[in-house]
């Protein structure tokens, strides 16, 4: 081996090393409802050296990259063996999307891949791309995966090289590590994106959140998120779509929407993470918000604070695609603690942390959109007084406290 290569491959092993192992501080302060961390957890320079370059002088004199990791966002992710366990999606500097198991010791910091990212089966309809997993731990005993599968429109001209057909992929493993590829989702929508299964069975059926769609990025008609139920789950088809979560006139969900992660179930109801999307001149916004729903019936939303839960800050907006924040992960503790996992700019992965009492309190009694500016107006009004006269009575109370303690 020459020294050349040697003293590269030396450095790109401590580099490698360094970053992930890497402690990641709570950023000081926050706003009470969640806390963001000094670090995303997982970039692509977190890929394995070994998927990376060929490490025999002979082949590669030059310790070249021979496939080169463009980014590692958008996980799902699940409590498993202890460890915290992300399912990331990882895109190749060829643009191809795939899936690859991370995982930590402590959910914020340390997350290292294992050493082959997921062999998917394919279906007798091979996938272009596959992204955005939803992990979720059913109750029929299995972990389902649930991913966007996109191929090319067999109907574009030939001159149109980007239509796509994004549609549900479902596969399902015990282990993480075999997984067994079912036939894709069947709706009567001609796309759908951040399609994600219900941990129960409702009215005994598997039960889907959808997102229906017209084309590959406008939602058209489409839009919100939808709801079906499907008796099988190896041949899941949903006759019937209804919409939970409509996307809305000057919200941050007016363009469009869809289900994060699976809902938590709480006591109050199941605590639903979504995205939001809207347009303005500096192209697609995503920011995530978050809902709730009828312990009883999960198409009912019972709480929806205005605006957004998370956007995109600093370092976070830039990226492939800018002004991005988007989850599709998060993991409930079994002490209380959510460890949301959100990519930012279709780049990398980070990590939020929160509690089921923290995020209820939030969705519970932040005040609900009032859909006008003037209604915005009003809600800080009611703000205020509630303080003055909150403060007032501290005020009031102060002498007659310190004449207590005089007495
Ligand atoms: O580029 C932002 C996101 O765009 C898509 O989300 P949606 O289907 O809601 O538009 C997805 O491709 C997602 O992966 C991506 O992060």
């Amino acid at each position: 081996m020459n020294t050349t290569f040697q003293k590269r491959w030396e450095a790109l092993q401590q580099a490698h090393d360094a970053l992930t192992s890497r402690k990641n501080a709570k950023l000081p302060l926050g706003n009470g409802i969640f806390d963001r961390y000094e670090h995303p957890v997982l970039t692509a320079a977190h890929a394995p050296l070994t998927w990376r370059y060929d490490l025999n002088p002979a082949t590669n004199p030059f310790l070249q990259e021979r496939f080169a990791i463009n980014a590692a966002f958008n996980a799902g992710a699940i409590k498993f063996n202890g460890k915290y366990v992300v399912v990331a999606r990882v895109e190749g500097a060829d643009r191809k999307s795939f899936f690859a198991v991370a995982e930590s010791d402590n959910g914020v910091d340390a997350f290292r891949f294992w050493e082959y990212p997921v062999h998917m089966p394919e279906t007798t309809e091979p996938d272009t791309n596959v992204y955005d997993m939803r992990l979720v731990q059913h109750e029929d005993g299995w972990i389902y995966g649930l991913f966007c599968t996109e191929r090319r429109d067999p109907s574009a001209p030939a001159g149109d090289q980007s239509a796509a057909i994004a549609q549900c992929g479902i596969a399902r493993t015990k282990d993480l590590v075999q997984w067994e590829r079912l036939a894709d989702l069947k709706t009567s929508s001609a796309q759908q994106r951040n399609v994600v299964l219900h941990p129960e069975f409702v009215q005994g059926k598997y039960a889907f959140y959808t997102r229906p769609q017209d084309s590959f990025i406008e939602a058209g008609k489409g839009g919100g998120i939808g709801f079906g139920l499907s008796a099988c789950i190896e041949c899941a088809v949903i006759e019937e779509e209804v919409i939970i979560d409509e996307k809305r006139y000057h919200t941050v969900y007016e363009a469009k929407n869809g289900q994060g992660p699976a809902p938590i179930k709480t006591d109050k109801g199941w605590l639903h993470l979504a995205h939001g999307v809207r347009a303005c001149a500096a192209g697609l916004r995503y920011v995530l918000y978050l809902f709730l729903t009828d312990l009883h019936d999960v198409t009912k939303v019972i709480h929806k604070p205005a605006g957004y839960f998370l956007a995109p800050e600093g370092a976070e907006r830039i990226g492939d695609v800018s002004n991005v924040v988007f989850a599709n992960g998060w993991i409930k503790d079994d002490d209380g603690r959510v460890f949301i996992y959100y990519a930012s700019s279709d780049t990398r992965l980070h990590v939020a942390t929160s509690t089921v009492e923290q995020l209820l309190d939030y969705v519970m009694h932040t005040p609900e959109d009032g859909f006008r500016s003037a209604a915005s107006v009003q809600t800080i009004y009611n703000i205020v007084d509630k303080n003055r006269a909150y403060l007032a009575a501290q005020k009031q109370a102060a002498p007659q406290s310190a004449d207590v303690q005089k007495v």
